[in-house]
């Protein structure tokens, strides 16, 4: 083991994990995004998007990053929540270096507060969306941050959506890594498998055009994935799943619209994330409080 890990770490090569964590919907999934240049993880602008660990690989000629974007951690209620909090916490004890992320217009509240006092070693500080203030009120945060002694090893500010302060984070974050092998190949952006892509993809449409318990209802399960090569076409079938007969009516929408609607817009993300044409097929069906049963949420590959 120890010559094959010789042979893959050149000399000075850095490699690590980093785990991104935070309260929901302060923009880890936007950062992971950005960062490798695709979209491999679910946003939206409702809170609690993400629902399992998803990694991102970033290779430079110096390091490899593995990020792991996870869900917001926060009191969770039910079955669903508990084991996606698990899921972002359980990423913690993994991670070379810890990005601890608030948002610029709620910072310090007691969902980060929580969280900052439970670090298990210093972490860095991403202060996201400072598109959306003033200079002067970053400068403000990052003054407060000095409150919490030795929680923190840097604070970066970055606005994840427009790219602004990625590379300044990136290579503060390098500073923190081990020396250590490249991990996985080069090309490599996630270690998802398609088929969980494709339904978070799905997912994700679900959580912006529908509302109140339905996207906290739903789950998207591909059930068929086929290549046709000489085509260049992918055939996906998928299959989402929610928790009563009238959500299925919402999911389905009047004379379908919403299905449709749903399929077009996942349909495009899909298809520029595989670079093949794609035939998307979708089906709505019950499962009677499948949010409730930890058989369900493992079999649909949400929590850990
Ligand atoms: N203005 C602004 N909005 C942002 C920025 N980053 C993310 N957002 C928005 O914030 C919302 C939440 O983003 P997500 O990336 O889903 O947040 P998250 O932390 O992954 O959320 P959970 O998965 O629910 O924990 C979305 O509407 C994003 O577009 C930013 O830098 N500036
Ligand atoms: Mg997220």
């Amino acid at each position: 083991m120890e010559l094959e890990d010789e042979k893959k770490t050149e000399q000075g090569f850095r490699s690590g994990f980093i785990s991104i964590i935070g309260r929901p919907n302060v923009g880890k999934s936007t950062l992971l995004n950005v960062i490798v240049g695709e979209k491999i993880s679910a946003v939206s602008e409702k809170p609690n998007t993400t629902r399992n660990r998803i990694v991102g690989i970033k290779t430079l000629p110096h390091a490899q990053l593995i990020f792991l974007d996870t869900p917001g951690i926060h009191k969770a209620k039910g079955e669903l929540g508990k084991a996606m909090v698990q899921a972002a916490v359980n990423t913690i004890g993994e991670a070379d270096v810890i990005l601890m992320m608030i948002e610029v217009n709620e910072p310090f509240g007691p969902g980060d507060r929580f969280i900052i006092e439970s670090l298990p070693k210093p972490a860095i500080l991403v202060i996201n969306k400072i598109d959306t203030v003033k200079k002067g009120k970053i400068l403000e945060i990052m003054a407060q941050s000095q409150e919490f002694e030795g929680k923190f090893l840097e604070v970066v500010p970055v606005s994840a959506i427009r790219a602004d302060g990625i590379d300044d984070l990136i290579n503060t974050i390098i500073k923190y890594l081990p020396e250590g092998p490249k991990y996985f190949p080069e090309d490599m952006i996630t270690d998802q498998p398609e088929r969980f892509l494709v339904a978070e993809l799905i997912r994700e449409k679900i959580f912006n055009l529908t509302r109140q318990e339905i996207p906290y209802s739903t789950a998207v399960v591909v059930e068929e994935f086929k290549d046709v090569p000489d085509k260049n076409l992918v055939r996906i079938s998928a299959v989402i799943y929610v928790e009563k007969e009238n959500h299925k009516a919402i999911v389905i929408g009047e004379k379908g619209r919403m299905l449709k609607q749903i399929g077009t817009l996942a349909r495009a993300d899909i298809e520029r994330v595989l670079g093949a044409k794609v035939y998307l097929e979708l089906w709505v069906k019950v499962k009677e409080r499948w949010t409730q049963r930890a058989d369900l949420i493992r079999e649909f590959g949400y929590g850990s």
